[in-house]
């Protein structure tokens, strides 16, 4: 590819958009404490209030992705009005087979046919969700695995789990697609059922074309190089979306952006080389995120910016000098090239970006400036707060 002129560098920053977690308005926390937090939504009805602001101020999120029983409702096509009068479309229906005691040995891939079949069950109604709401992806993360060897035959496992994915796939409206998460550890340590990229993928190759899979930051050993998973994955047009996210050591669900910006950068280099940025990519860009101890709103929105920046970085690497460094093997040049880039201070340009569109240059303060932290403070008292995992 060549050098983007800066027309077209704005026009792609402006045309970027990031979907947001319902979850991360709730309160979360650790196995240790679940701090609370004044104003925090007491339904997905508030969540959805709290998402417009981030889209409000940024102009860059304009969806949501629901977690399935965590944003149940009794009327979806209610929940799916009330986002459209703030603004914002319901994105990727999450599955939950986490939380149900049934699942102890596993959900899709569990010995008992029964529990198979309940869990199967469970993404058909997701399926349903979709249809009321308008979303398009079906979300699935399995924490299913083993912590002991023997004690489950691994081979089984995989047999069982590409029939239930089977079963859940031809459900699926032929608009829809199927994004499915790899983790390699946690809840359980021994094996994991979709460890990595890999396994992913070959389930979703067998499925077809509308399986795509889901890559979450934060899911990989300390050290992986993840813009190479991105790289492969986009090569074979299998990268369905980004849980965007930030970890030092485990799944630790920070802010993106904050632990590693120049893994970020790299991520969205590889994103902008394959012209995976076009809102027509196929490449949803999440944020999976839950925010323990700061301010819900204004750490969505310190995310969707820190997106915004390593993304325009991207946008700026002089692709005429890379390419002519890496042909001439000028080994010192092409990483030059991609390190100008990245240490260009981008802030004023997104400023320019968002003016562009009528919004203020910087979104947290705008946010701050509005009052509605404090207005939902006063206002949602009594209730239950929403929580990760309710
Ligand atoms: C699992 O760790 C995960 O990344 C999956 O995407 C879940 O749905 C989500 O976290 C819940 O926060
Ligand atoms: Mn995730």
């Amino acid at each position: 590819m060549s050098t983007q002129s800066d027309a077209d560098v704005r026009s792609a920053l402006a045309a970027q958009t990031i979907e947001l977690p319902s979850w991360a308005f709730g309160n979360s926390g650790t196995r240790f404490k679940v701090f609370s937090t004044e104003g925090v939504p007491r339904d997905p009805y508030e969540k959805i209030a709290d998402v417009a602001q981030v889209n409000n101020v940024t102009g860059a999120a304009p969806r949501v992705s629901l977690h399935i029983p965590w944003d149940l409702v009794d009327d979806f096509d209610d929940l799916a009005r009330h986002a459209r009068e703030h603004g914002v479309t319901i994105g990727a229906i999450n599955s939950n087979v986490f939380q149900d005691e049934d699942y102890k040995l596993g959900s899709l891939t569990h010995a008992d046919p029964k529990i198979r079949a309940k869990a199967v069950r469970h993404h058909l109604d997701c399926i349903d969700v979709m249809r009321a709401t308008g979303s398009t992806d079906l979300k699935i993360w399995l924490p299913d695995g083993t912590n002991y060897p023997g004690q489950d035959d691994i081979r089984s496992r995989q047999d069982r789990l590409a029939e239930s994915l089977a079963e859940i796939y031809s459900a699926l409206d032929p608009h829809m697609r199927l994004l499915l998460e790899y983790k390699f550890f946690e809840p359980y340590f021994y094996t994991t059922d979709i460890p990595d990229w890999g396994t992913s993928l070959l389930h979703c190759m067998a499925l077809g074309n509308q399986a795509t899979v889901v890559l979450d930051t934060g899911h990989h050993a300390p050290g992986t190089n993840i813009e190479f998973i991105v790289a492969q994955l986009l090569r074979v047009g299998r990268l369905g979306a980004f849980d965007f996210n930030s970890r030092f050591y485990a799944d630790d669900d920070l802010m993106v952006g904050a632990a590693d910006p120049f893994q970020l950068f790299r991520i969205m280099n590889e994103i902008v080389v394959a012209d995976a940025l076009r809102p027509d990519s196929g490449v949803n860009f999440m944020l999976d995120q839950c925010h323990n101890i700061e301010a819900k709103v204004q750490a969505q929105i310190r995310s969707v910016m820190n997106v915004q920046e390593a993304t325009a970085k991207a946008l700026l690497v002089d692709r005429d000098a890379l390419g002519e460094a890496q042909r001439s093997g000028d080994v010192l040049g092409a990483n030059a090239a991609l390190m100008d880039a990245y240490n260009t201070d981008v802030r004023p340009l997104l400023a320019e970006v968002r003016e562009s569109k009528g919004l203020a240059g910087d979104p947290i303060a705008a946010f701050r400036a509005s009052g509605y932290s404090e207005k939902v403070a006063d206002e949602r008292v009594g209730g239950t707060q929403a929580s990760w995992g309710a």
